[in-house]
């Protein structure tokens, strides 16, 4: 079992500076570090390494993606603006006035990018048998002509475009557990049936107005894309019981030759953005599931793609264990609070949580019956 692992310095380096505002126009506040900062991902990378995981890893080498790569996904507009703003002194915005960057910042751009490509393109040459991509910035709210909420590109949408321009690639399903709405990776492949996007995610949080059960792809895209907007509050049962009911049937009726997962830590119980309460343990069996899919599936061709996740405490030990779990290795890594936060009585699946779930089963029961493209 080759585990494949992707991080680079420089994602250390992508500056998101000072927030000196509350949003668009309000009083300003006591400048405060950018909620997406460095440290959880660094400390990941961190951890990663002091644990000795990386030893049982196969570290792949980083090319920052091409102009070509981008332009698959993104209009030429976005790029040149991300260019303009990149040679400023003190670099730009993503497009949304939400995802600051600093001088340089394209390059930074670009080796996340061409993060995602090094961990599909092993994945399909058999260098790996499945791995994990640690990038930043982000990319799943990244659409075509605008970066959005902290990504300035897609990621995963300039791998996948790569991938399936230079080799017969087939289905492929993304699987996105961030705690925001996947909404640029949807975006991307909503009109592709060869590409099944599937997002859990706390409802109505981010974007605010995408996600929601209705959004279901369109054109030949018809059933492709399903959201499961969980609400607010949900934990480990919600999480296990959306993977049963619907990221499982799902996957067995679109029946992929390779799953992504979008990789976010913040439906975890100690970040700051999201008001969901997955432990590092939730993430392990959602790993695992994943993973018996996959072997089911796809002869195991799984890769995770790092997204959010803002807890510089909490992100370094639900990133282990999903790492050492792809590996099929124990770290040695005790997950901090497991025993008090797995067991709180929140954590077991609620009926409100079990109603939401239920109409999303019937999203991967219409895909089962629709069939498959070939
Ligand atoms: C808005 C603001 C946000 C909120 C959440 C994210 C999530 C990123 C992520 C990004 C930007 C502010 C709408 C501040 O982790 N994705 O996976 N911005 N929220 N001001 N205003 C008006
Ligand atoms: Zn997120």
């Amino acid at each position: 079992m080759v585990t494949g692992y992707v991080w680079h310095e420089k994602y250390g380096w992508h500056e998101t500076g000072l927030q000196n505002t509350l949003g668009t126009s309000g009083h300003p506040a006591h400048p405060l570090q950018h909620l997406d900062s460095p440290e959880s991902k660094t400390r990941l990378a961190s951890l990663v390494e002091a644990s000795g995981l990386i030893d049982h890893l196969l570290r792949l080498p980083v090319e920052p993606a091409t102009d070509e790569d981008v332009l698959r996904v993104h209009t030429a507009e976005h790029l040149a603006r991300i260019k303009h703003e990149s040679l400023q002194p003190k670099g730009g915005d993503a497009g949304d006035g939400l995802s600051p960057f600093g001088h340089g910042g394209l390059e930074i751009a670009m080796l996340a990018a061409g993060g995602a490509k090094a961990i599909v393109g092993a994945l399909l040459e058999g260098r790996i048998d499945n791995g994990y991509a640690l990038l930043r910035p982000a990319g799943h709210h990244a659409r075509p002509s605008t970066g959005m909420g902290y990504c300035i590109f897609s990621n995963i949408g300039i791998a996948l475009r790569w991938a399936r321009e230079r080799c017969a690639l087939g289905r492929v399903a993304v699987v996105d557990w961030d705690v925001h709405h996947g909404n640029g990776t949807q975006e991307v492949f909503y009109e592709d049936p060869m590409t099944l996007t599937i997002s859990l995610h706390q409802d109505s949080l981010f974007p605010w107005d995408s996600g929601s059960l209705d959004e279901r792809g369109s054109g030949a895209g018809l059933g492709y894309a399903i959201n499961v907007p969980l609400p607010a509050g949900s934990g480990n049962g919600a999480y296990l019981e959306a993977f049963r009911r619907v990221v499982t049937p799902a996957l067995r009726a679109f029946r992929p030759d390779m799953i992504l997962v979008a990789s976010g830590f913040d439906a975890s119980i100690n970040d700051a953005l999201g008001r969901m309460i997955v432990t590092a343990g939730g993430y392990r069996a959602m790993t695992r599931m994943v993973m018996e899919l996959a072997d089911e599936l796809c002869g195991g061709r799984l890769v995770a793609i790092h997204e959010g996740g803002y807890s510089p405490l909490y992100v370094p030990f639900c990133g282990v264990a999903v790492i050492e779990t792809l590996a099929g290795v124990d770290s040695g890594v005790e997950m901090l609070f497991e025993e008090v936060w797995s067991n709180l009585p929140d954590q077991p699946l609620k009926d409100h949580q079990a109603q939401l779930i239920a109409k999303a089963a019937a999203l991967a029961d219409a895909l089962a019956e629709m069939g498959v493209p070939a």
